[in-house]
């Protein structure tokens, strides 16, 4: 595993894994989910492990890798909302534009992985997702908070407390977020916005674990321990 020195320190005997947007790459999931319980054998501690959100879209298996990210069960996992899952939510609650949004951005891969037809009328989409991941998708958290940490898919809005952070802002952001050197309060992990590096990128206040694994790059899995941070790539 290569380590980098984080600008914070996570208390003594506490782990937490974090993986960026998956994006329908079921096979490359599984791999670091494997990576995960093998360092969790090799080296047992009280760990969590939270996946950032975008589990669906673009790639070719929404729907196994939504079974894998559910079926994860080394050690607690928190789930977080990516704007993907929120929009295609949007869109099974009537919401015209989000539904045209989805089909737009990677939504006809995510129906063929359920083996509804790419052009499946928006009317039929609820139906044809397993209402297990539809509960999943409803289920899962904006944000969360372990030390010194903060997690969330795209980001925070700078000058807003973490506590008063809009989900909106929490899924979305970009530019405001990628711009700024302020001290959030916590440093923040997160996705979103893949790097064009295709490899981790860890500043003073954040790091973006999002190396576009749909857009050929890895999959990357944070491990954040004392004062390091470690790099898992499937
Ligand atoms: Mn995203």
């Amino acid at each position: 595993m290569r380590w980098l020195k984080s600008p914070v320190t996570l208390a003594k005997g506490r782990r937490v894994y974090a993986i960026g947007d998956s994006h329908g790459c079921a096979d490359k999931l599984k791999q670091l989910h494997d990576l995960i319980r093998t360092d969790l054998r090799e080296n047992p501690t009280n760990a969590t492990l939270i996946h950032l959100g975008d589990f669906i879209d673009r790639g070719p298996d929404s729907a196994g890798t939504l079974d894998i990210a559910m079926g994860f069960d080394a050690c607690p996992v928190v789930h977080l909302s990516g704007n993907h899952e929120a929009t295609l939510l949007a869109a099974l609650d009537g919401d015209a534009p989000s539904a045209t949004d989805w089909m737009y951005y990677g939504g006809r891969e995510a129906l063929l992985s359920w083996g509804l037809a790419e052009h499946a009328p928006r009317d039929t989409w609820a139906a044809g997702i397993p209402a297990h991941h539809i509960a999943f998708m409803r289920g899962l958290k904006f944000s969360h908070r372990v030390g010194p940490y903060f997690f969330a898919h795209a980001g925070v809005r700078p000058g807003v407390p973490l506590d008063a952070q809009s989900p909106d802002d929490l899924m979305r952001i970009r530019g405001a977020f990628l711009d700024s050197e302020a001290d959030h309060g916590a440093f923040i992990v997160h996705g979103h916005t893949p790097v064009r590096e295709r490899v981790a990128d860890l500043r003073e206040n954040r790091i973006n674990l999002d190396t576009g694994a749909v857009f050929g790059g890895p999959l990357t899995c944070g491990v954040f321990e004392e004062d390091r941070i470690g790099l898992l790539t499937a």
